[in-house]
């Protein structure tokens, strides 16, 4: 049996982009899924794991990571001997940071927020979400230009860390066809060997 626990929810990008990077490091994990819906991540158990109770967390042995990001950048320094998805150069590890703060922020607040309000029902405000999703859309998709990832020439956790929400934009009402780069970046991503996707609902442009 494997030391590795993901604690998840299926339908979250920020828990799929933590399932997706270990697929794609063939890494044997077990999967516990979090009912949200219940209110489980706010039980003193799961609080003692991550403070925020929020999904998804992953246990190794003795250590226990919270936030999806750190996540992939503990599994990649872990478990990837080759050190692609997050090479040793610094300089490097700059440019992954940078767009680990995209997936913090922009997507975050773009993308992200518009799905919740329409999957989830969230009370955010879903006109601000989608205008942020499409300013950073518009910048993304000319950075990708001539770009096959986010940094570099190879794939590295800044795009794990970006697909999932970006990939579902269409399900929070925020459509992907006016950007043709990153489109081809996502597919990018789709291609690569290990790929799972996160489950489809019908919502937004989808419904
Ligand atoms: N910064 C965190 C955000 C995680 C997050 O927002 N998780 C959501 C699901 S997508 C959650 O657990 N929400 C339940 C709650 O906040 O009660 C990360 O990257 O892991």
């Amino acid at each position: 049996m494997s030391n590795l626990t993901l604690y998840r929810f299926t339908l979250s990008g920020h828990s799929h982009r933590a399932e997706l990077f270990t697929s794609l490091l063939k890494l044997d994990v077990n999967m516990v899924d979090v009912a949200l819906q219940d209110g489980a991540q706010k039980q003193t158990d799961f609080l003692k794991m991550n403070i925020f109770g929020q999904v998804p967390v992953l246990k190794n042995n003795d250590d226990i990571i919270n936030d999806s990001n750190a996540i992939l950048v503990y599994l990649a320094q872990k478990f990837d001997a080759n050190r692609t998805w997050y090479p040793e150069d610094v300089t490097v590890q700059a440019h992954i940071q940078r767009w680990l703060s995209v997936a913090a922020g922009l997507v975050a607040s773009g993308p992200c927020s518009a799905r919740l309000v329409t999957v989830f029902g969230a009370e955010l405000d879903h006109q601000n979400a989608i205008n942020i999703a499409y300013t950073l859309f518009k910048t993304m998709d000319a950075y990708l230009q001539n770009r096959e990832y986010l940094v570099g020439t190879q794939p590295t956790i800044a795009d794990i860390a970006n697909f999932s929400y970006i990939a579902h934009a269409p399900e929070g009402g925020v459509s992907l066809e006016q950007y043709p780069n990153i489109l081809r970046w996502l597919n990018n991503v789709r291609k690569l060997d290990g790929f799972i996707a996160m489950p489809k609902t019908k919502a937004g442009l989808l419904a």
